[in-house]
């Protein structure tokens, strides 16, 4: 993310006739006239900059939009939102347009309320890690033949280098894979066309290989390596050696390519003035078909510590192509069209576009690579993501600026093939200020051919004085900005905590849920075979298994009763609880929770879920439900009878 007091920033020269005006206008605004004034960007940025702003305003338009956008009470939301949560390390649910928070679901970190990182089949889900930390920042949902199939939603781990994938019928997280050979998984995105059969990763960071101490000093030899993860198994099916660190990734709309950002083009600088001095930075672009029948014909390696196999795409390889775009290029977006991609230029106030479908030709050496690229668009300060209404109008986060810009593509286009100097900007239509300095933005369905232009998220990473102060941790604010009209006119503030990145915009329509558990499901499949072993049937038994020093307490719960209120163990046992809720009621969830030993977690209707802990306290050890489920909620709870 971009230090806007940061004195590396490009400095945009307001007397050079070759930055058109719009950009010098909000320099200089940002600037307050006074180069002085650069320290002072968090206080300015709190300024409406009064450049095509309609949030001060009370217009008929954001009259007329703030009602149509209003949820009644009692209704529903049009739209799913899957909000990054950052390194709270956590998925959040929103509706969309009400910006109602509906769930959290707990991918990396521990969660006490459902257990997560504690239960049974949370572990087995984290592969057992000692890891309950992450780092998540993009969420996106699997896809067939370019939209949701509401199958999936995938996220990164940069702090811990891993992927997961949320099931989208429970919303729990179900697989984790971890990345080897890398560290700092950042940009992800899915395969669109047929369907996501891999999930795309960066490795942000170059190493040195094998990483094992030997080779440190070495520093023209690190690289990193981007991941394709095989979407059902959740493993990696082969990583491919890059030049530069990845940023972020972004797929095509039929399937043959991929294509991620890079900056730090030398590959070797390891520190931030060497990963800036290049003038222009690159999109490296993955063919996936000649990637797999490298794999196939066995013209890979593999690296120390994993089976992964491993392809070189450096500079000069079949497998991949260099494409020089606009400095530190950030986010990557493609049209949803499929026609467009765009490399937002981040310490350049340009993006670069590029046409997909001359991908062919540069793969077969008939056009170099900077033919690929059909427009520099000059936009403002800081371009980090570009999101797609699917009218033919882009909208770009401007960091630095604070701004989001609208711009029409295939005007922008035009402007930069014919470079009519009268024209200058008239590509874009508007600039909106939001609060205060964007990542990413986010269309309804514009990542997808469904692409409906209704509403825009904007999340913007600071809130400096737009909610009541709580001490010197501010949270985000999460903007809902209406697109659906010619103006693009701000609807809501939405307080988040630490720290969405980017979120997913999914018509209701395109996610289907279980009202309740299905008995059958595998999430608790090792559970019911731990069972079966045991000669016990979960759904009706309530039965101590003793096994050595280990204790296996079988009960069903039914509002508002535990099967057992009472069980005896001995100091020192290890006991596994596992409760299988027999309630049918929608809404009935109970939990189980063992007072004093670090035990609690959710058991929703029809769930198995297991927890084991150490009995190392003697005498009387209460346990209780702490789910809300019923008038004599308080008094559904039981005794552990610890023996010693
Ligand atoms: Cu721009 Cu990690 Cu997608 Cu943050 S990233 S903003
Ligand atoms: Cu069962 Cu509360």
């Amino acid at each position: 993310m971009i230090d806007p007091n940061d004195k590396n920033l490009p400095k945009v020269d307001v007397e050079d006739e070759n930055v058109s005006e719009h950009v010098k206008m909000s320099r200089r605004l940002f600037l307050g006239g006074s180069t002085a004034m650069v320290g002072a960007v968090g206080a300015i940025g709190a300024v409406g900059l009064g450049v095509g702003s309609a949030v001060l305003s009370s217009s008929p338009a954001v009259a007329a939009a703030n009602a149509a956008h209003t949820v009644a009470l009692g209704e529903l939301d049009e739209y799913y939102g899957f909000w990054s949560g950052g390194h709270s390390g956590e998925v959040r649910i929103m509706g969309v347009p009400s910006m109602r928070e509906i769930m959290r679901i707990p991918v990396f970190n521990i969660d006490s309320a459902t257990g997560y990182g504690l239960t049974n089949e949370s572990k087995e889900v984290l592969n057992h890690t000692t890891h309950l930390a992450g780092d998540s920042h993009h969420p996106h949902l699997s896809m067939t033949d370019g939209s949701y199939d509401g199958k999936y939603a995938f996220i990164n781990d940069k702090s811990n280098s891993r992927v997961a994938r949320i099931r989208c019928d429970i919303m729990k997280t179900d697989k984790i894979c971890e990345v080897p050979n890398v560290q700092a998984i950042h940009g992800l995105r899915v395969q669109r066309v047929p369907y996501t059969k891999y999930i795309y990763a960066n490795a942000e960071f170059v190493l040195p290989h094998p990483n094992d101490g030997s080779n440190m000093d070495d520093t023209e030899a690190y690289y990193t390596l981007y991941s394709a993860i095989d979407a059902e198994t959740m493993t990696v099916a082969w990583q491919v050696i890059v030049d530069g660190n990845l940023d972020n990734t972004e797929t095509d709309y039929t399937g043959k390519y991929a294509f991620s950002t890079c900056y730090n083009s030398p590959g070797e600088s390891l520190d931030l003035e060497g990963s800036m001095r290049n003038e222009r930075d690159h999109l490296v672009i993955f063919n996936i078909e000649r990637i797999e029948a490298a794999v196939k014909a066995g013209e890979f390696q593999k690296l120390a510590g994993s089976d992964v196999p491993v392809l070189n795409g450096r500079k000069g390889s079949k497998l991949t192509a260099y494409v020089p775009v606009a400095k530190s290029p950030h986010g990557i977006n493609a049209t949803p069209d499929g026609k467009y991609c765009v490399a937002n230029g981040k310490l350049s106030p340009t993006i670069t576009m590029l046409e997909i479908a001359k991908f062919d030709d540069l793969f077969d050496g008939k056009i170099e690579p900077r033919d690929t690229v059909v427009a520099e668009v000059e936009l403002g300060l800081g371009p980090l993501h570009t999101a797609f209404d699917g009218r033919g109008n882009a909208y770009t986060t401007l960091f630095i600026d604070s701004q989001i810009v609208k711009w029409n593509i295939d005007e922008a286009i035009t402007f930069y093939k014919e470079n009519t100097e009268g024209g200058k900007g008239a590509y874009i239509k508007q600039k909106l200020d939001v609060h205060y300095q964007p990542g990413h933005n986010h269309t309804t369905m514009g990542e997808t051919r469904d692409a409906d232009g209704k509403y825009l998220i904007t999340l913007n990473k600071f809130s400096k004085d737009r909610f009541l102060p709580v001490g010197p941790l501010h949270p985000e604010n999460d903007q809902l900005i209406d697109i659906s009209g010619d103006e693009m006119v701000l609807l809501h503030d939405g307080p988040a905590f630490a720290e969405p990145h980017d979120v997913s915009l999914v018509h209701r329509s395109k996610i289907k849920t279980l009202k309740v558990w299905k008995r059958d499901d595998p999430y608790f499949a090792t559970t019911r075979a731990m069972a079966k072993k045991d000669g016990v049937t979960l759904e009706t038994d309530n039965k101590v298994i003793r096994d050595g020093n280990k204790v296996r307490v079988y009960m069903i719960s039914v509002a508002p009763a535990f099967g057992m209120d009472t069980f005896k163990v001995k100091l020192g046992d290890e006991v596994t609880v596992i409760i299988t809720n027999l309630d049918m009621v929608e809404d009935v969830s109970h939990g189980f929770c063992m007072v004093n030993h670090g035990v609690q977690m959710e058991v929703s209707p029809q769930q198995t879920a297991s927890i084991t802990f150490i009995a190392d306290k003697p005498g009387v050890q209460w346990y209780y439900c702490n789910w809300f489920c019923h008038a004599l909620h308080m008094e559904m709870r039981g005794r552990m009878l610890v023996e010693v």
